[in-house]
């Protein structure tokens, strides 16, 4: 299958994520897309460079206007090399409008301390939205079933005004976006830790279900969403599926979960199918904590392929470095 790649993604590299006041070492780091792409030149897929832009219009339906302006006005102001963190989250704003110190309007901007900005982070970030853009383009207009944008950073915490979880742009979001001026799209996000992003941005609607298998947030990341009674709003009501899962989840039991999900995206009636896909479920993750294997990943794919929709595949977590480039090759093979 055809796999898009943005060559600049390392020139974003967080430096350290702040965790219980303290930093520590950043997770999401260059190496994991660098072990994915030497592990694909081992197969049959195909590697392509990025060359398309995600269009403003898709990027303005899923983030507000003034989380673009800023991310594209406040990156630019930083030296080379230099990263910023909130201290201050806005919790209490009425409207951004009323802050002009930059450090408050990051603090407005984001929900976490792991998610920092520098002057390449936006551009960076961009260039991982289009790959998702790209994927589902030519999965619209090329005689292709399924491609894999190779995002980094990832996308899936990204809401609709706030960077989190080292996402900036929700890439899964981009192509949902994308399908859905042809028809009704699901996405299935089997990334380790909730969608929030996804989930909240397409949370009113009912043209896209937005269904996630993820830790239980009493355990993990994001904490804050991915509760099963988290169901949609509005017109969206009944159009949103958290199945949270326990610590050690194995195959079987996975395999269960993901069954469920994919009946309900059938009853749905999906035409459109975006997958975020987390090798962070693994057995063997650092921050993780299921217990799937690198072959399960394949059984896994065959059962979301079955549904035979026109699909992206979108790379979100995934953090032991050394083994990701397997996980994904399992995975891709099962499709
Ligand atoms: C992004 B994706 C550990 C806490 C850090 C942040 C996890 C972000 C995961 N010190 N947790 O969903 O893989
Ligand atoms: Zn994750």
């Amino acid at each position: 299958m055809r796999v898009i790649i943005t060559p600049n993604h390392q020139e974003h590299q967080s430096p350290y994520e702040i965790w219980n006041g303290e930093q520590t070492p950043h997770q999401e780091i260059p190496a994991r897309v660098e072990n994915i792409i030497a592990a694909l030149k081992n197969t049959h897929h195909e590697l392509v460079e990025l060359e398309q832009k995600v269009p403003m219009r898709i990027l303005r339906a899923i983030h507000s206007s003034r989380y673009l302006s800023f991310l594209s006005d406040f990156c630019p102001t930083l030296s080379d090399g230099e990263y910023k963190y909130p201290s201050v989250f806005a919790l209490h704003a009425q409207t951004e409008d009323r802050y002009k110190y930059p450090l408050t309007r990051l603090g407005f901007y984001s929900f976490d301390m792991y998610t920092p900005l520098s002057n390449a982070t936006f551009r960076v970030a961009l260039d991982s939205a289009s790959a998702a853009y790209q994927a589902a383009f030519e999965v619209k207009n090329r005689a292709q079933k399924v491609a894999f944008a190779l995002c980094r950073p990832p996308g899936h915490h990204a809401e609709p005004n706030q960077m989190g979880g080292y996402c900036y742009l929700n890439n899964a979001a981009v192509a949902a976006q994308f399908f859905s001026q042809f028809g009704k799209v699901a996405t299935l996000d089997v990334d380790f830790h909730h969608g929030n992003g996804t989930q909240h941005i397409f949370y009113e609607r009912e043209d896209v279900l937005t269904v996630s298998l993820h830790a239980d947030p009493d355990w993990k990341f994001p904490h804050f969403s991915g509760y099963a009674d988290e169901k949609g709003a509005g017109d969206g009501d009944g159009f949103n599926l958290n199945i949270p899962l326990q610590q050690g989840t194995t195959n079987s039991q996975y395999q269960r979960s993901l069954v469920k999900a994919l009946t309900r995206i059938k009853e749905f009636g999906a035409e459109y199918l975006v997958v975020s896909f987390g090798a962070d479920t693994h057995a063997d993750d650092p921050i993780g904590g299921f217990a799937l294997t690198t072959k399960y990943f394949t059984k896994m794919a065959k059962t979301i392929a079955e549904l035979e929709l026109p699909t992206v595949i979108v790379m979100e977590g995934g953090y032991n470095t050394s083994k990701l480039g397997d996980n994904v090759v399992s995975f891709l093979s099962g499709f």
